[in-house]
């Protein structure tokens, strides 16, 4: 029997995984959404939407690129920020290279000052990405081109939007250029590492950050307590709750007549629709766990 054809010769391949960290709102998460083609890790324009590490597959001719899609490194305050800096900060440990991602329209200078800090303690080759340059102009580019390249020795700093797909080309090269040799570590085509279960809660989620204001996005979590197919695989049927820390936050949530939960719920349904090919029945409950962002049992719970 003739031995199979190597489609790949190994010398020939490159993998490894990219830690993607910056301030909160830098576009991290609609990057590795365009990158991947499908949404997996949820977005928005408020601070601190992404919560966990989300794992990202991107497969290449030659290269597998896994991607750690972190939450913002930022100052930690209360149990759930510093639970999210530590996972943070973790993932730049595991990381072949570290993709460093910026608000070029709107810096932050204390938090970006903060994370190159924190970069020299993990010396691991860096690419640096100027992001949302769709929304400014030649010469402030090149100003934060010239003050970036002078504060830290980054291998490449690309200029790219994320949202509108420009030179997404030329940053995935800059980053395979600096991954070890390696086969695939993922089998190609994986995606993610994430089940459609988490992505559904996050989508949730999402909605609850983008449809409600104030304290409210913060102060919930979502469980999904039963997800299950039916009719043969054409109807998934979820029940979720999203926990909140007041009754004040409940009422909200809720709106005059269930209003704002109903909007909440047809919008993640539609959302998960897309993402698990087949009609989807969503029920939503809200609950009330005083201070859950607080305590460390409720925290494991809620999965953070
Ligand atoms: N105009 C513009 N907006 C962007 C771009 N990339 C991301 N955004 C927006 O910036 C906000 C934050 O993005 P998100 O991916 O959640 O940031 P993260 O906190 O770093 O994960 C969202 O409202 C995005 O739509 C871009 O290239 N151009
Ligand atoms: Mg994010």
């Amino acid at each position: 029997m003739d031995p199979k054809p190597q489609t790949t010769d190994p010398k020939d391949f490159k993998a490894g995984l990219v830690a993607i960290v910056g301030a909160p709102n830098a576009g991290k998460s609609t990057l590795l959404n365009q990158l991947l083609g499908q949404k997996i890790s949820i977005t928005s324009p408020k601070p601190q939407t992404t919560r966990n590490r989300i794992l990202g597959v991107l497969d290449q001719p030659k290269a597998q690129l896994i991607f750690l899609d972190t939450p913002g490194i930022h100052r930690a305050g209360k149990a759930l920020n510093v639970r999210i800096v530590d996972v943070a900060l973790g993932t730049l440990a595991d990381a072949d290279v570290v993709l460093v991602m910026m608000d070029a329209a709107v810096p932050n200078t204390e938090a970006e000052t903060y994370l190159i800090e924190k970069l020299k303690g993990h010396p691991r080759p860096a690419v640096l990405a100027l992001n949302k340059i769709d929304l400014i102009a030649k010469p402030k580019l090149l100003g934060l081109i010239e003050q970036w390249s002078q504060a830290h020795a980054f291998e490449a700093i690309v200029p790219i939007s994320a949202e509108k797909n420009i030179q997404l080309d030329r940053l995935i090269a800059a980053m395979v250029a600096l991954l070890p040799q390696s086969p695939p570590l993922y089998p190609p085509g994986s995606l993610t590492d994430l089940s459609e279960r988490f992505i559904a809660g996050e989508m949730i989620r999402e909605k609850v950050f983008r449809l409600t204001g104030e304290e409210v996005p913060y102060a919930a979590a979502v469980t999904i307590d039963d997800y299950k197919e039916a009719k043969g695989g054409r109807l998934v049927k979820i029940y979720a709750t999203i926990h909140v820390e007041r009754d004040s936050q409940k009422a909200i949530l809720i709106g005059k007549g269930g209003a704002k939960l109903k909007e909440i719920g047809e919008a993640a349904r539609k959302e998960i629709e897309r993402m698990v090919g087949s009609q989807v029945f969503l029920q939503l409950f809200v609950r009330v766990q005083k201070n859950w962002s607080r305590d460390t049992k409720a925290l494991q719970r809620f999965g953070y």
